[in-house]
């Protein structure tokens, strides 16, 4: 089983690439952030307490998005493979996911990180606010509190697999297509 993680900083374009990979290489694309806004886009109650925290550039806590990741796991017993888009976001939920796959008698095969300059991140997520009705995409002050979560809560993800020689930084910056292509050459030396 083929099963990544994509990474990087918010809005370096893992959502972008995954829906380009999922489609090439017919993996399962779970993306956390995806599933929280659904469940916002539902009322739930998983969705307003999501909310509570997204709206504030914060980290919804490790109990609830480990245990939402553990239910989408277990409706999906047969995939091929699994992207993962924006989980895990902390050590803490690193190690789940490797309890959680190893119950699949599978394991993370890679990490792929998306390396962007955080003042094009910043463009990049304001101009997605224009059209994108995300609340945590129009203030720059909340996509500066996004940022240093990341760096504070969240590389410490690409040190837990680099210690297994699972980790490596691709550029990702350049065209859509382009960083496609450079994800899709180190995919298919797996
Ligand atoms: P996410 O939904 O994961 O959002 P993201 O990091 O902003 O997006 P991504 O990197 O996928 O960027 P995209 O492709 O869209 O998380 C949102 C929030 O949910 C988090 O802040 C957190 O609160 C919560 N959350 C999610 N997962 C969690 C977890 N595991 N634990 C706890 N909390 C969690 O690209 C961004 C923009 O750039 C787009 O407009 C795109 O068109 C553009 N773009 C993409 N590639 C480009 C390129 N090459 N050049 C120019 N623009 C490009």
């Amino acid at each position: 089983m083929l099963n990544l993680i994509l990474f990087g900083p918010p809005g370096s374009g893992k959502g972008t690439q995954a829906a380009l990979l999922v489609e090439k290489y017919h993996l399962l694309h779970i993306s956390t952030g995806d599933l929280f806004r659904y469940e916002i886009g539902n009322n739930t109650e998983l969705g307003l307490l999501a909310k509570s925290y997204m709206d504030k550039g914060q980290l919804v806590p490790d109990s609830v998005t480990i245990g939402m990741m553990k239910n989408k796991l277990a409706a999906n017993p047969d995939v091929k493979g699994i992207i993962f888009d924006g989980f895990p976001r902390t050590v803490a939920q690193a190690e789940a996911l490797d309890v959680l796959l190893d119950d699949m008698d599978t394991s993370v095969s890679y990490l792929i990180s998306l390396d962007v300059p955080d003042a094009e991140i910043t463009e990049r997520i304001l101009l997605r606010g224009k059209t994108s009705g995300r609340s945590d995409d129009n203030d720059p002050e909340i996509i500066a509190k996004r940022i240093a979560v990341y760096k504070n809560e969240t590389t410490p993800v690409f040190d837990y697999y680099a210690e297994e020689g699972k980790s490596l930084k691709i550029k990702g910056v350049g065209s859509i297509e382009d960083i496609f292509g450079r994800l899709c050459e180190e995919l298919d030396t797996f």
